[in-house]
């Protein structure tokens, strides 16, 4: 190699993020990743955002019917998060055979051992990986994919995402390694903000997941102002009164939780809600986190009912997505066939 491979910085300033269509979104989701994206689109930057349908068929048999509907509904969540189609491009992903196409690719770049080493694999796959599908286990080859078929750069993620977007620049490393070239950017995970994982209401040390088999775990942005109100009082916390310093929340894996869903909610730090809130007990601060959750998600549950009512509508958005978003990989993916031999 003549020269070392490229920081993102010579590559156009473009973000790619993507969902899984799993289920009904949750807060988790939205603070981690929609609520973030919908920033990031008014900055410096391109941003491509997608519905990853084809990771939602990795981990269990989804019935057809309602992976449409969670497709459908997670189009919606996106543009009633904020998400604009006329400054973002917004499609599903199996719209763009591309990705699966270089996905193939990465999956001959990979190494056994790089897949076995994640965390979500062996989360997922729990005791029974046998008997996982091979899918799972090479998800974040496509993952891989569905990044770099764009040569994006930037890459925002809840921190459980963390390690697959360090995969990505490890199989876009040896790539251009392997073949000589400088082909592919090693992007960069963009993990900021008071809520990059928000945890389960009835457990701190799990993660809040749209698949958790209790609801009661998570806010889904489908959740009415009662719901929302319920899961909150309902929400495991100890017994003290808040503190006054971050500090005070290090032990406290479900206080913290709370604290951290509020100052992101309301765009504060933790400090800052901390000085306003601390000394006071659950019993007080639980209602005051309920209001504020209802005050900030119900508009956008709002505007997701609605649009759900014209499934048409989000149907065309996300065809003309998916043609902006094949103009863009299509050159990517040919100029990758040529680098590895293929001919055309
Ligand atoms: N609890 C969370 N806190 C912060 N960010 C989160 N994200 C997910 N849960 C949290 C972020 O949301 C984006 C989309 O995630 P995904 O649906 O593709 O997959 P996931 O991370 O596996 O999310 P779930 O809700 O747990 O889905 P299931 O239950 O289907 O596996 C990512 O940026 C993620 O970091």
């Amino acid at each position: 190699m003549t020269e070392g491979v490229q920081t993102p910085s010579a590559f156009t300033k473009r973000v790619f993020s993507g969902i899984q269509p799993t289920g009904h979104l949750t807060l988790g989701n939205y603070l981690g990743a929609l609520k973030r994206f919908s920033e990031v689109q008014d900055q410096d930057y391109e941003t491509i955002f997608c519905i990853v349908d084809q990771h939602a068929i990795t981990a269990t048999f989804q019935d057809p019917a309602v992976l449409a509907r969670a497709t459908r509904e997670l189009a919606a969540g996106f543009i009633a998060s904020g998400i604009d189609p006329a400054k973002s491009v917004l499609f599903n992903q199996s719209q763009v055979a591309e990705h699966a196409q270089l996905a193939w690719i990465f999956n001959c770049v990979a190494r056994m051992g790089w897949m076995q080493r994640m965390t979500q694999w062996k989360d997922k796959a729990g005791k029974n990986a046998q008997n996982a599908s091979l899918g799972l286990f090479a998800y974040p080859a496509l993952m891989a994919a569905d990044i770099l078929v764009y040569h994006a750069t930037h890459v925002p993620v809840g921190e459980d995402q963390k390690q697959h977007v360090e995969l990505t620049r490890d199989i876009a490393t040896k790539f251009n390694h392997d073949y000589g070239v400088d082909f592919f950017p090693i992007a960069e995970p963009v993990i900021e903000g008071a809520a990059t994982r928000v945890m389960s209401l009835r457990d701190g040390s799990k993660k809040m997941s749209k698949s958790d088999p209790s609801d009661m775990s998570r806010i889904n942005m489908t959740d009415d102002a009662d719901t929302i109100a319920a899961k909150i009082r309902k929400a495991r916390t100890d017994p003290d009164a808040l503190p006054s310093e971050s500090k005070g929340l290090e032990e406290r894996a479900e206080a913290r939780n709370l604290v951290n869903i509020y100052a992101a909610l309301s765009d504060t730090s933790v400090d800052d809600v901390l000085a306003q809130v601390g000394g006071k007990q659950f019993s007080e601060f639980k209602p005051m986190l309920a209001e504020l959750a209802v005050a900030k998600l119900s508009p956008i549950s709002t505007e997701m009912a609605r649009l759900m009512e014209h499934p048409d509508e989000i149907d065309a958005i996300l065809r003309k997505g998916a043609d902006q978003a094949r103009a863009v990989a299509a050159p990517i993916l040919q100029r990758t066939y040529d680098i590895v031999g293929m001919v055309r």
